[in-house]
């Protein structure tokens, strides 16, 4: 395959409403997609950065910058995806920024072969159960209303946002409120510290599935100390990075689940390996999101349908975040997506609706 250039194209989209967690609030999103201009197809990509590096190291503008000036520069000799990671390995970091280009040719790679993503990465299932994680809100009476309506859509896990002052009330309540059948988790996003480890105990009292990323990022072994005094089981997201550093948390007992998102490690080869070396010690995985459209929720139902994705994923239907999507809508059924099987990633952006969200579009030759 060789490759011509890529087009970086910034689309704007609203939320259908407001997703705060406890480092900020997202209201709409400034998107980036990679189109991947090859010999053989065109493939396409959704960049997961945030406008602000507020998750993670990574945003947006510095996306951009880092793909122009040194990600694409590089990518004249690489000949198919599998390339894309060992040509950008000196480079430190942006890993959501790697993932995009790696995506982006995969997809190009597997429709000039017909080859669908699911089928290439291993799949075994032919659609995968939906959760969906709710934000932290005004009020919990306003929390309750929208956990009782993801439920009545079908639903079939609730992940709840969760930082300090949020957190063991919240959690009580939807309990007694939804009953202790519903599959439930709280994700914290670094907001706590180990001096905070009573507190979180409280939360043992509730069945929990996981707590996630309760601290910082860098402190595995605060999460290993961590699991020692909680019965709920820990789950990274933040703090893995890589097949390394996955690998590590599980050695040291950090983590006993893992949320395992491709931006954040660099790709979808990369997080295969981390399924399956989870897979390998026994380490439940699953599918993450990062307010994904269409296109990059494809990508993760094809990943969430690998066997070692025993967990219901942050996998949700088009509507949770957009009124409008710009592929054809990810609908649910019976609280599951079905994974696509047509060439590549199975779906492309609708020509109109993407013209109609684009703000800027950007050639770049490799
Ligand atoms: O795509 O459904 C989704 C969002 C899932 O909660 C979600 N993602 O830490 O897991 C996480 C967050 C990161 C993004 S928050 C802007
Ligand atoms: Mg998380």
């Amino acid at each position: 395959m060789k490759i011509e250039g890529f087009e970086l194209r910034r689309i704007a989209l609203s939320i259908v409403s407001p997703f705060r967690t406890s480092f900020g609030t997202q209201t709409e999103r400034d998107i980036l997609l990679v189109k991947a201009v090859t010999d053989g197809a065109e493939g396409w990509a959704e960049c997961v950065t945030l406008p602000q590096p507020v998750y993670s190291p990574e945003y947006m503008e510095g996306s951009v910058d880092v793909l122009k000036r040194y990600f694409i520069p590089a990518m004249a000799d690489v000949r198919d995806a599998s390339g894309v990671a060992p040509a950008l390995h000196k480079f430190k970091g942006h890993p959501m920024s790697k993932a995009v280009l790696e995506t982006a040719l995969l997809d190009a790679e597997l429709r000039a072969e017909g080859r669908s993503f699911a089928r290439e990465l291993g799949s075994v299932h032919e659609r995968v159960p939906c959760g969906v994680s709710v934000g932290i809100m005004d009020s919990v009476p306003e929390l309750l209303d929208a956990v009782g309506g993801y439920i009545n859509e079908g639903y079939v896990r609730i992940k709840l946002k969760i930082e300090p002052g949020w957190d063991v009330d919240v959690v009580r309540a939807v309990r007694e409120k939804f009953g202790d059948d519903v599959l439930l988790q709280v994700d914290a996003n670094t907001a706590y510290t180990l001096r905070d480890a009573r507190h979180l105990a409280k939360l043992d009292d509730f069945d929990l599935l996981l707590i996630e990323q309760p601290l910082e990022e860098e402190d595995i072994v605060g999460h290993a100390d961590l699991a020692k005094m909680l019965k709920t089981p820990i789950c990274l997201d933040e703090s893995v990075t890589s097949a390394q550093t996955a690998a590590a948390a599980i050695r040291l007992g950090a983590a006993s689940v893992i949320n395992i998102k491709p931006g954040r490690v660099g790709g979808y080869l990369e997080a295969r390996r981390i399924h399956d070396l989870a897979a390998a010690a026994g380490v439940p995985v699953w599918c993450g999101g990062m307010l994904e459209t269409g296109l990059g929720r494809a990508a993760n139902i094809a990943l969430a349908s690998l066997p070692g994705f025993t967990l219901p994923g942050d996998v949700s239907a088009s509507g949770r975040f957009y009124a409008t999507d710009i592929t054809e809508p990810w609908v649910m059924e019976d609280g599951h997506l079905t994974v696509p099987t047509g060439p590549g990633l199975g779906v492309t952006p609708i020509p109109e609706v993407l013209e109609e969200f684009t703000t800027s579009v950007e050639w770049v030759a490799a």
